[in-house]
């Protein structure tokens, strides 16, 4: 894909030295910015392969709402959030809790009743938010709205989180049938963390098109600290001599999000180069 080489060559001829918490340091642009056709193809890097299984239980997890691990460790054998977890899974309220079951508060009048005399009073009550079902919605009901916004970034929150979330909102829009994307990104690992962010929203517009009626469109991304670990530039200058070929095509079965498994996703003609093995910064 073009586009990942080009943001790759604009970070590692641009980009300026970082130091950051993991200790490893960065070679860091600020504000990146990228599109990608949906239906030009699945954006699934073809110069190194990168595990569809992986990106597709990942997505699959955010939509559950759950705030551990188990479904993703347990049952699915997939490893990609152990590092962020307790010893019983538990990672807080991130991605999956904040999309799906996102805490507020409300005003509710609730009647007090004593022996002789009973009064009304409003008090505050903790509530939840699906915010992805709100979209769903809305992009049925009303595709034109320019307010169709999931935001996984609650300052509240952040000390009980395993890591503060780093795809911190994604805004829906629709534009002549189609369905678009924009991510925004507080914090992108160009090597590690990118290609699998891409592909799971990618995979999230396109699943989510298909339940409400709608064609894929534009997969947008703005990265606001985009950079390379040090560590990584030799492996992604290799990948740049690495000639990208045609993207492989997602098919995904006509069902709604909530209801689809990792079967339901069907990844053809995807012929990557092998695996580019790169550490991660924790
Ligand atoms: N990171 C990503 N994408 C993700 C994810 C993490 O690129 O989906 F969960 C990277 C970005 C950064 C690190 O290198 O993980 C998070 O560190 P920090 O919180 O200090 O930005």
């Amino acid at each position: 894909m073009k586009q990942y080489h080009d943001l790759v060559k604009n970070v590692l001829e641009n980009g300026v030295r970082k130091e950051n918490r993991t200790g490893t340091d960065t070679i860091s642009n600020f504000a990146e910015f990228y599109k990608v056709d949906l239906s030009e193809g699945f954006p699934l890097l073809t110069t190194k392969k990168v595990y569809f299984r992986s990106v597709i239980l990942e997505m699959l997890w955010y939509l559950r709402g759950e705030d551990h691990i188990r479904w993703l460790r347990d049952e699915n054998d997939c490893h990609i959030w152990d590092a962020w977890a307790d010893e019983d899974g538990y990672v807080g309220p991130i991605y999956p809790v904040l999309w799906r079951k996102f805490p507020y508060f409300e005003k509710e009048e609730v009647r007090f009743e004593g022996n002789c005399s009973a009064i009304n009073k409003d008090v505050w009550v903790r509530k939840e938010f699906d915010q992805v079902q709100r979209a769903i919605d809305m992009l049925k009901n009303n595709p034109n709205s320019r307010r169709i916004v999931v935001s996984a970034w609650h300052p509240g929150l952040l000390e009980e989180m395993g890591l503060p979330p780093c795809h911190i909102m994604y805004i829906f829009n629709v534009s002549d049938g189609k369905l678009n994307c924009h991510l925004t990104q507080r914090s992108g690992d160009i090597a590690l963390g990118i290609p699998f962010n891409l592909a799971c929203y990618s995979a999230l517009t396109m699943a989510i098109a298909q339940e409400v009626g709608l064609e894929p469109g534009t997969f947008a991304h703005t990265i606001v600290d985009a950079h390379i670990y040090e560590n990584h530039v030799e492996g992604l200058k290799e990948q740049l001599t690495r000639e990208p070929k045609p993207l492989p095509t997602l098919k995904i079965a006509k069902k709604p999000v909530d209801q689809l498994t990792f079967d339901d996703f069907t990844l053809e003609n995807y012929d990557p180069d092998p695996v580019i093995k790169f550490e991660v910064a924790v």
